[in-house]
């Protein structure tokens, strides 16, 4: 169990979408952006990290760049907790029926409807996610999150929805209100969805939409590093990738 705990939150991936550049490959445009971010990513040397949600454009990426996907992220040197987005959600047709995530040795996939945690021990870390089947206004992506398990030292969750803040209107789909966040019992929520970085934080609990990589709106091609500490407030930084032209 660590006292100091570093985290790379990144989301938003969109792998095999299509390029908004005129003669580039999408496939390898995205790609190239994800193993950028990656190497970036690994230059912080975080303990772990969070992938929330949309990792794909859609639920029929090529068989390809799927494999290319699982072993990139099985070659990273740390832990990788990730959550479904809804470009790649549960639906019936989803690229994560067809290929199991939790094959890769450092893997977590948190898929589950009802929610899954996923412990890592060494690190004393427990974190909470939850699959969305449905981008619809029904699905809450923080509902139903169980309280912090026993023993351990830090409790993490994800989510994959727009942002409300208190007031806001409703009727979108995936919602994840302000109050979601102030009601957790999660040190950090690593949020995913809008593609522009935000840090949302409550009170008690630390929370950010760290933006996405491979799209430059709002505050640009972004990822983020968290660091949590015991009698400390968490710190959350949003980091910026160059962009190529
Ligand atoms: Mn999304």
């Amino acid at each position: 169990m660590t006292s100091n705990l570093r985290i790379a939150h990144c989301s938003d991936i969109h792998l095999d979408g299509d390029s908004y550049r005129d003669g580039v490959d999408g496939r390898d445009w995205f790609r190239a952006g994800f193993d950028r971010t990656l190497s970036a990513i690994r230059g912080h040397t975080p303990d772990m990290m969070l992938l929330a949600g949309d990792l794909f454009d859609s639920n029929a990426p090529s068989v390809e760049t799927v494999n290319w996907a699982m072993d990139i992220l099985g070659a990273q040197p740390f832990p990788i907790a990730m959550i479904p987005g809804n470009h790649d959600c549960m639906a019936a047709d989803s690229v994560y029926h067809r290929h199991d995530f939790n094959r890769i040795d450092n893997v977590h996939m948190l898929s589950a409807e009802a929610g899954e945690l996923a412990r890592l021990d060494g690190l004393g870390v427990a974190v909470w996610g939850k699959g969305m089947v449905e981008h619809a206004p029904e699905y809450i992506p923080l509902a139903g999150c169980p309280e912090r398990p026993k023993g351990y030292r830090w409790y993490l969750g994800m989510g994959h929805g727009i942002h409300v803040p208190h007031g806001g209107s409703t009727g979108r789909s995936s919602q994840i209100h302000m109050q979601d966040i102030e009601d957790s019992p999660c040190d950090y929520l690593a949020l995913g969805h809008h593609h522009a970085a935000l840090e949302v934080h409550a009170e008690t609990t630390a929370a950010a939409y760290c933006g996405s990589p491979t799209d430059t709106v709002g505050r640009g091609a972004t990822y983020a590093i968290i660091e949590l500490a015991e009698n400390t407030a968490p710190g959350v930084v949003i980091h910026e990738l160059e962009f190529p032209d």
